[in-house]
């Protein structure tokens, strides 16, 4: 902790919602790089993903979280007790729908699990560059009556509108309190875990089906070239079956190729130095359910 400077307002905040409404694409949008990777497949985000915004008189820490479904695996079973957990220790809570689609099941059940704390609720309705104008107060009636809902705000996080009124309202609700992280620092992630993660998105975007939800990526190596700009990576992406590990090569290596070549250029922006990506593909049978694969891949459930 910097400072307890009277007046500064400090807090943690969860994001939480169903799956692919916008939750990581809004924490990248306010903490102005990308920490969180992002994608239209359902349940992206596996670990939650701290990111830090400081202003002269305000940080707050977001933390963006798994979206919420019913779990079919163990590392599902993780990635709701992530989320669910988040909830304990904030100070606020921008529960994040999707405004192109009408309240769900789940939703509701969001909702019930909101209903056990007394942190404050903002209901976030997001995506609303996807509906008319007109519409917006039609989505705000279906739920403002499901919840007290301290705050009701229409953002995108996409295109950005309405971001900064809902950071203004976001404040009000946050206790005085001190810098937890230094100014330029934006999340808590190491590198490594960045990197991971980059190549994965990569991998999403390029498969299909059972496949994106199948991957984990292991780094095995990062080192820094003796007196050169150059960080060569080495990295393993894993896969649950020999057919997909088939897949995710493509013809002659077609598809690893491209998955290196596109996440060679975010990981360049992030370390801001040249890039030697080697990636290597492994089969490890239904590792989504077995708990020594999930804690070798990062998924501890005693950091949570
Ligand atoms: N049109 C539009 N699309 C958006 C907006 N915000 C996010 N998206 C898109 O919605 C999809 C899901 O975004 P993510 O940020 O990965 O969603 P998420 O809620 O983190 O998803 P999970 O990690 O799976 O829970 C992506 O294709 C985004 O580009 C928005 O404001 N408008
Ligand atoms: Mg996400």
């Amino acid at each position: 902790m910097l400072n307890n400077t009277e007046g500064f307002k400090s807090g943690f905040i969860s994001i939480i919602g169903r799956p692919n409404v916008g939750k990581s694409t809004f924490l990248n949008r306010v903490v102005g790089q990308k920490i969180a990777i992002m994608s239209d497949k359902p349940q992206t985000t596996r670990n939650k993903v701290q990111g830090v915004v400081t202003t002269d008189d305000s940080q707050m820490i977001f933390i963006d979280t798994p979206g919420i479904h019913k779990p079919k695996h163990k590392l599902g079973d993780f990635m709701m007790k992530v989320a669910r957990n988040t909830l304990k220790e904030v100070d606020a809570v921008l529960f994040m729908v999707n405004a192109d689609e009408p309240v769900g099941k789940g939703d509701r059940f969001i909702i019930d699990m909101l209903g056990e704390s007394k942190t404050p609720v903002i209901l976030v309705i997001n995506k609303i560059d996807l509906i008319h104008p007109d519409r917006l107060m039609e989505v705000i009636e279906s739920y403002k009556d499901l919840f007290k809902f301290d705050e009701i705000v229409p953002v995108s996080a996409l295109q950005g509108n309405n971001v900064d009124r809902l950071l203004d309202v976001l404040k009000g609700y946050l206790p005085e309190g001190p810098q937890y992280y230094p100014a330029d620092q934006v999340t808590d992630h190491p590198e490594r875990f960045i990197i991971s993660e980059l190549i994965r998105e990569k991998a999403l975007h390029l498969t299909r089906e059972e496949i994106p939800h199948s991957i984990a990526v292991v780094i095995e190596r990062i080192a820094k070239r003796e007196g050169e700009e150059t960080v060569d990576i080495q990295a393993t992406i894993i896969v649950e079956r020999d057919s997909q590990k088939g897949i995710v090569i493509g013809k002659r290596g077609s598809l690893l190729k491209e998955i290196g070549t596109r996440a060679r250029k975010d990981i360049e922006m992030l370390l801001g130095s040249k890039v030697y990506l080697e990636l290597w593909v492994k089969v490890q049978k239904d590792w989504r359910n077995r708990q020594s694969q999930l804690r070798e891949y990062g998924f501890r459930e005693d950091e949570y």
